[in-house]
């Protein structure tokens, strides 16, 4: 397995930010051979270049006859700050909600998870939920993996602040490829946390491959800390998806800005609108965005054209139902242990153990 393939590892300790810190970096650069084996890995290191799998999903996504381009490359410094304001929105009633249950549930989790372990969170953000677990569970270390680099060590180094004997080993990487963790974390058990139903962001077949590799990442024996959007009318899903003051639509826009920036694009991004709808088959919510007129475009010298009224997909944020998130949970190898919700059912946290899957009777 190409451990840390494409991502750069940085460890940090203590109250004073990264004391020390070593990259894993890809091929063309100085890699750090401790955590790489000397292998050459994909990719490119110097920060601030463009992403080659950025550029690969963007070209092949607007080349598909139905435009799609995979919703983690909303997450450049931007697109973090965008989601974290989306987070405070009335409408968006996620964040509130899973942090309200966590905040009431910690000493219930932590009953059950124990305390020392190393919890390594998916998607960490801002961190912003993350002080209710650690304070609660008391870990060993902390683990927090995403894509968004600057982002993640800006609030790893907040979170160092806030817990200064607590080391934190942020990753930065896309999850969704194999994973080793930082050997720096230590042995102990692992709690993963997965909050804020990232997890539906992913297709079901998307999201029990990651949720598989996760129970690998981890070991056997291991639980995971995961939030899960219910479905519910789309009277409530389609306003936190469509804000009134247009955060979302900055949100969503902002992939266009950043293909103009970072892939040499020429997108007319006046002649593009936001669109959220709910797909009932489906279950989700999509995000779109439209041309408002016809439109021609180059990126990286690459030409595309897009007619009127024509989209291009940016994100699905699938919602399940309470018994189907905990069959999603055990088609990724995950036994549900224990769930929390809150008063009205709007979104649930479920806590569940990486057991092998038991012979079919
Ligand atoms: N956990 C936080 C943030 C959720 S936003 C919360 O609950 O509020 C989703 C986060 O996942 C973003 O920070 C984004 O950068 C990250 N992310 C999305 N896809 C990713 C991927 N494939 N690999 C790593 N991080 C990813
Ligand atoms: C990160 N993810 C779970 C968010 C969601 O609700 O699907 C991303 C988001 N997209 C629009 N608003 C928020």
């Amino acid at each position: 397995m190409a451990a840390w393939s494409e991502a750069r590892v940085r460890s940090m300790r203590g109250t004073d930010g990264a004391t020390e810190a070593r990259i894993a970096c890809p091929a063309g650069a100085a890699a750090d051979s401790e955590w790489t084996d000397g292998e050459r890995l994909d990719g490119e290191c110097p920060v601030g270049s463009p992403s080659p799998a950025f550029r690969a999903d963007v070209l092949a996504g607007l080349s598909a006859r139905l435009r799609a381009i995979p919703a983690r490359w909303f997450y450049d410094r931007r697109g973090s700050e965008l989601f974290e304001a989306i987070t405070r929105l009335p409408e968006y009633y996620l964040t509130r909600v899973e942090r309200s249950i966590l905040a009431a549930h910690a000493a219930d989790i932590a009953a059950l998870t124990g305390s020392g372990c190393v919890v390594v969170e998916f998607g960490s953000g801002s961190s912003a939920k993350t002080p209710l677990l650690l304070s609660a569970v008391a870990p060993s270390a902390y683990v927090p993996i995403d894509i968004s680099g600057e982002f993640l060590l800006d609030s790893a180094a907040a979170l160092a602040k806030q817990f200064p004997e607590l080391p934190i080993h942020p990753v930065e990487g896309d999850f969704l490829h194999p994973l080793e963790l930082p050997p720096s974390a230590g042995n102990a058990r692992r709690l993963g946390f997965f909050p804020g139903s990232t997890i539906g962001n992913m297709t079901a077949a998307a999201a029990v491959g990651l949720l598989r590799a996760m129970a690998d990442t981890l070991g056997q024996g291991s639980k995971l800390l995961i939030g899960i959007d219910r479905i519910k009318p789309a009277n409530v899903l389609i306003p936190a998806y469509d804000d009134a003051q247009g955060v979302t639509a900055e949100f969503n826009l902002n992939l266009l800005h950043r293909i103009n920036r970072e892939l040499d694009g020429t997108l007319p991004i006046g002649a593009f609108r936001h669109v959220a709808l709910w797909n009932d088959t489906e279950a989700r919510i999509e995000m779109h965005l439209e041309a408002t007129r016809d439109v021609s475009f180059t990126v990286d010298g690459h030409p595309f054209g897009m007619s009127k009224g024509k989209t291009i997909h940016t994100e699905n944020s699938h919602k399940y139902g309470e018994r189907d998130a905990r069959l999603l949970l055990r088609a990724g190898t995950w036994t549900p242990v224990a769930e929390w919700t809150d008063r009205d059912g709007l979104f649930a946290l479920i806590l569940a153990e990486a057991r092998p899957v038991p012979a079919a009777p």
